[in-house]
């Protein structure tokens, strides 16, 4: 991976190298026939956020980030009708970028990646074109997880509500509603989306039924708080995905913490102003992209900074530490979950080992 003078030139130049691969594309003689019916738009979003992913990658000095997200890329863009013969335009456009924007000596390490990916695109095509698993666990009848998700994508309402009074029968039933049922379907959605099988519509609404489904099985709960027990659960800046964390909030109240949860892309000044205010003993951070990990991590710098001697105890998770071993740490938290069973478990651990801060 490049050494820190290279990821910071490219750091500092990404969105003059975005442009500059705007340029090269949209005058590409063959436009139509490498992006197929998508608007320009399309894109352009794609190379801003591949200069956001790539600003992370080299960053973190992650290859496992690279290797794991390129096959997603070619999927999802494929899926859409963008031709796989782009990718080597692309990337061979963000080589040019490089090599007229940034000097010589930090520009070299760079452009030995952007080879890498040139050098794997047909091992990328071929990763990017493997079945994957449907998100149904062993917990989960896979049809009965079919028959919800498409009550998710049709809107249908009266089922989701349905399915939400059917299964809560019990507070202790809220663990097993959220993981068992709204985690997998929610991933199966993400899939249906990846596939270009349903629109961003679709999956805005889902969303929102669920976020609807877990208000109403949450009103059924009341849980007296314990005074010390004190969490702030948020999203990272500029992160969109919220309901793992919402989830991990409910679950602490369940348990008697006591819990401000700030929902997405909350601005690090504002976390901070609550940390002052709230002294939580953990702070629970949820990051989904990859182009988030490096907010994280300057916002986890300054909390330590801020905060000095009552820093809570930090843990992340999220999508993106799934199966990427050692990001959380090189992002300097204190500590990592796979899920919000798992959160609500260390954030417990943490409270009983005495490293409560009041
Ligand atoms: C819903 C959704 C959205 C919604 C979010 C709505 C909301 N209010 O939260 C919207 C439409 C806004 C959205 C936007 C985007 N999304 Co989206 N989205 C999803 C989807 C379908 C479900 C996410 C979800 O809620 N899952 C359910 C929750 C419960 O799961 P979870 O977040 O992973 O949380 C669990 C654990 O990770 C853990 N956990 C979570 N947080 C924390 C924190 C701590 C401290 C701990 C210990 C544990 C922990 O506990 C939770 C419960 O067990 C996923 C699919 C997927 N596989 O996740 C795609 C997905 C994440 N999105 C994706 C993408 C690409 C995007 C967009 C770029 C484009 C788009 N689809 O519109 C934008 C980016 C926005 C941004 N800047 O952040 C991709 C990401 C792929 C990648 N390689 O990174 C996915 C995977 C879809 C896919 N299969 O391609 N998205």
């Amino acid at each position: 991976m490049p050494p820190a003078a290279s990821s910071l030139a490219y750091h500092e130049h990404r969105e003059l190298l975005a442009a500059a691969v705007d340029q090269a594309i949209i005058h590409h003689p063959q436009l139509g026939q490498l992006i197929g019916p998508n608007p320009f738009d399309l894109i352009q979003q794609n190379h801003a956020n591949h200069a956001k992913f790539m600003d992370n990658v080299f960053f973190l000095g992650n290859t496992q980030l690279l290797v794991k997200t390129l096959p997603w890329v070619y999927r999802v863009y494929g899926a859409r009708g963008v031709s796989m013969d782009y990718f080597p335009v692309e990337l061979r456009a963000w080589r040019r970028a490089i090599t007229e924007q940034i000097p010589d000596s930090a520009a070299a390490p760079l452009l030995a990646v952007y080879d890498w990916m040139l050098d794997h695109h047909n091992d990328i095509i071929e990763a990017a074109n493997r079945p994957e698993e449907s998100a149904a666990g062993p917990a989960q009848d896979g049809s009965v997880l079919a028959a919800f998700v498409e009550s998710l994508v049709t809107g249908d309402s009266t089922w989701t509500d349905a399915v939400t009074r059917d299964y809560m029968a019990a507070p202790q039933d809220l663990e097993r509603f959220y993981l068992e049922m709204l985690d997998p379907a929610m991933r199966e959605i993400g899939r249906l989306w990846e596939q270009a099988r349903i629109t961003t519509a679709q999956e805005h609404m889902a969303s929102s039924l669920v976020i609807r489904m877990m208000s109403k099985a949450f009103a059924k709960i009341e849980s007296p708080t314990h005074p010390r027990k004190r969490c702030v659960v948020s999203a990272s800046p500029n992160e969109h995905h919220q309901i793992g964390a919402w989830m991990i909030s409910d679950l602490l109240e369940v348990r008697g913490w006591h819990t401000r949860f700030l929902g997405a892309d909350t601005p690090s000044e504002a976390l901070l102003a609550t940390l002052d205010d709230f002294r939580p003993t953990v702070l629970a951070l949820s990051v989904t992209m990859s182009f988030n990990l490096r907010n994280t991590a300057e916002l986890i710098a300054r909390i330590r900074q801020y905060a000095g001697a009552w820093t809570p105890r930090i843990m992340v998770g999220g999508r993106v530490f799934q199966d990427t071993p050692g990001l959380a740490a090189s992002i300097g938290a204190d500590g990592e979950a796979r899920d919000a069973a798992g959160a609500c478990l260390l954030a417990e651990s943490w409270f009983e080992a005495g490293d409560e801060l009041d």
